[in-house]
């Protein structure tokens, strides 16, 4: 199986990074299917542009700034396979780096990798709050489905424009904290940034649904929305977070067949490379 080109070690034990692969969208709703073909396809993406062959001898386009990780492909698993995974991942204090599949994946990623973090605090990208509660264990009720896991006060969302109503209730309930791209728009990157920082406990999780973007950065999403962040916004957020430390993170709904030249899984693959780069930097 084709690793991605930012795994540079074999041995699982020494990695600090293990990327995973969760082939699955069963638990998809949406009308565009495909989002299973992701894992493989930015693999592939990963070391047809990001890596070169120089005399022979592979060559990253690797992040301008950022120190070398001990990154380990572990390869793709089934949705049942997650908890026994995430458990054995866990236990060894490594970093996941997951790639789906349909963004339900990340409620059962939360639930087991809390087993050892306790509350997390979520950081959330996505188009929709994920937030329904009237139904559940799906991928519209990821945020409902992980409450007892998460610490809400110390959980954001960012890039949601398209809330349904009893999403916004939920929001408003439960007092979460909510940044609109407009806000970013209004605010700017520095000042929204600071007041995501400022909001966040020690234990975060990153859940980056590729659907928070615009979709003229990336179409090939499997619920697109326009009027989203644009990719270096996010990506600058993104790097601001990790290098204060994440105990894991998830790139969901990519899909491939709606994509245009595949430059929604060559992002996939920069936005993968430079958390790891900026990861625990400080
Ligand atoms: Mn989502």
């Amino acid at each position: 199986m084709e690793k991605i080109c930012w795994a540079n070690t074999d041995d699982f034990e020494q990695s600090e990074f293990v990327i995973i692969g969760i082939p699955d969208e069963s638990q998809s709703n949406a009308l565009r299917k495909g989002t299973e073909e992701a894992p493989l396809k930015i693999r592939q993406i990963s070391n047809l542009h990001d890596s070169f062959e120089r005399d022979g001898k592979i060559s990253l386009g690797r992040p301008f700034q950022g120190y070398e990780k001990q990154v380990h492909d572990f390869g793709d698993i089934r949705r049942d396979q997650i908890e026994n995974t995430y458990d054995k991942i866990s236990d060894s204090s490594k970093i996941p780096i997951s790639i789906g599949g349909d963004h339900s994946i990340t409620r059962q990623i939360i639930n087991t990798i809390a087993k050892r973090h306790g509350k997390i605090s979520l950081v959330y990208f996505d188009a929709h709050p994920d937030f329904v509660s009237s139904t559940t264990n799906y991928y519209g009720s990821v945020v409902n489905d992980v409450l007892s896991n998460i610490e809400i006060s110390s959980s954001v969302q960012i890039g949601i424009r398209t809330p349904e109503l009893e999403e916004l209730d939920n929001i408003k309930k439960y007092n979460l904290k909510v940044i609109t791209p407009f806000d970013i728009r209004e605010q700017g990157i520095k000042q929204v940034t600071n007041s995501v920082l400022s909001k966040l406990g020690d234990k975060v999780y990153i859940s980056f649904d590729m659907d928070c973007v615009d979709p003229a950065y990336a179409p090939g999403v499997s619920v697109p929305v326009p009027l989203g962040l644009n990719s270096t916004d996010a990506v600058y957020l993104l790097k601001e977070i990790a290098k204060r430390g994440i105990v894991g993170m998830d790139v969901m709904e990519v899909c491939p067949s709606f994509d245009v030249k595949d430059r929604t899984s060559h992002l996939a693959s920069r936005i993968i490379s430079e958390v790891l780069y900026s990861s625990g930097e400080i």
